[in-house]
């Protein structure tokens, strides 16, 4: 599915495909059944009618099935309708209000907006009201609908569970201009949320800069990720810790940088800073210096591309 979801869609899905499901097999055994009878009582089969007696057996057996199977249809539907209905304490309130024909959006603090803007994974309740005739309001994308009624006091409740556009339709024909009773619910993440919260512009600003910047964050791999990666593909994780820890080969690249370390060179002891000189000597010519207490036991890394170590010791720079 595109665009945002939320909890509840998964249930509300189950029991569509649940109740459709019974229904589809239903359907194939009454139509089978029918057609089967159709072909082998007919007149030309079976010319002259005969008296059927009462089964006990059968009557029971086919009144007790469809019970259970409308029952287990029942408890599927109710169980999330429950879900729907039980909006969480803490969740953020907004108060809706449909008229002919737009929707807006209050929030506790005064805010107000034409589009819905929410947080994600936060629990969302909304308060939905009528300034003239009966609305309907749906967001389709998170399996929700509640009529909005001149009056009345309907609410409705979801949890977003992925950020991006959705949808909002008017669902209840409510005049001339009903289909055009559009606008958007936008799922961001909390901090973005917060910014839009508390910022004093009633105007919504860009929520879809900041999407499609989320989304680009998300692609672009970090030189972290990077760094990382390139730290597995060559084994180095295999002799070195990254997190303090001393209980591999190696020593722990941890807090390296900077640090006074003795090395043995050409069978003599001296001390170095580890600078980046350092850690790109120790890195291309593991020999050369070797860290007092380990042995020579690293090759230089086969293959590895000078913008690779690069990358590395930018990272074991970091790594404090
Ligand atoms: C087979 C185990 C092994 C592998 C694989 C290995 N190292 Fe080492 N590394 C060592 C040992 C042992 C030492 C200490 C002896 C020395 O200085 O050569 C060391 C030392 C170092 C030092 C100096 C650390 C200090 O405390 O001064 C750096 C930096 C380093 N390795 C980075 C790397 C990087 C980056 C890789 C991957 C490209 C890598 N190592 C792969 C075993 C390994
Ligand atoms: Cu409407």
């Amino acid at each position: 599915m595109n665009g945002p979801s939320a909890t509840i869609g998964d249930a509300v899905d189950d029991t569509m495909i649940l109740i459709t499901g019974i229904s589809v097999v239903l359907l194939a055994i009454i139509t089978g059944l029918m057609l089967y009878f159709t072909y082998r009582y007919s007149r030309k089969r079976h010319p002259v009618a005969e008296e059927v007696g009462t089964s006990i057996l059968l009557e029971v057996t086919w009144t007790i099935i469809p019970v259970l199977i409308v029952m287990g249809m029942f408890w599927a539907g109710y169980k999330s309708f429950r879900e729907m209905r039980d909006a969480p304490e803490d969740a953020l309130q907004v108060t809706v209000i449909g008229r002919m024909w737009d929707w807006s959006f209050e929030y506790a603090n005064g805010k107000k907006s034409d589009r819905l803007v929410v947080p994600l994974d936060q629990p969302v309740r909304l308060q939905l009201k009528s300034l003239d005739v009966n609305h309907s309001f749906y967001i389709p994308a998170f399996r929700i609908k509640e009529d909005v009624v001149p009056g009345g006091n309907t609410y409705l409740w979801f949890k977003p569970q992925s950020t991006g556009p959705a949808d909002i339709f008017c669902a209840e024909y409510c005049g001339e201009r009903h289909s055009y009773m559009m606008s958007e619910v936008v799922v961001v993440p909390q901090e973005q949320f917060d910014v839009w919260y508390q910022s004093d512009s009633a105007e919504l600003p860009e929520t879809k800069a900041w999407i499609d910047a989320e989304a680009a964050a998300a692609q672009a791999p970090s030189d972290t990720d990077e760094a990382l990666s390139a730290l597995h593909k060559y084994g180095c994780v295999t002799c070195h810790s990254l997190d303090g820890t001393g209980n591999k080969l190696g020593p722990t690249l941890k807090g390296v940088f900077g640090k006074e370390v003795t090395v043995m060179v050409d069978g003599k002891e001296i001390s170095v800073t580890a600078d980046e000189a350092y850690l790109k000597q120790s890195i291309t010519q593991p020999a050369a210096a070797l860290v007092k207490g380990f042995e020579n036991l690293m090759p230089p890394p086969a293959g590895m591309g000078p913008d690779e170590i690069d990358l590395v010791i930018g990272y074991i720079k970091e790594l404090k």
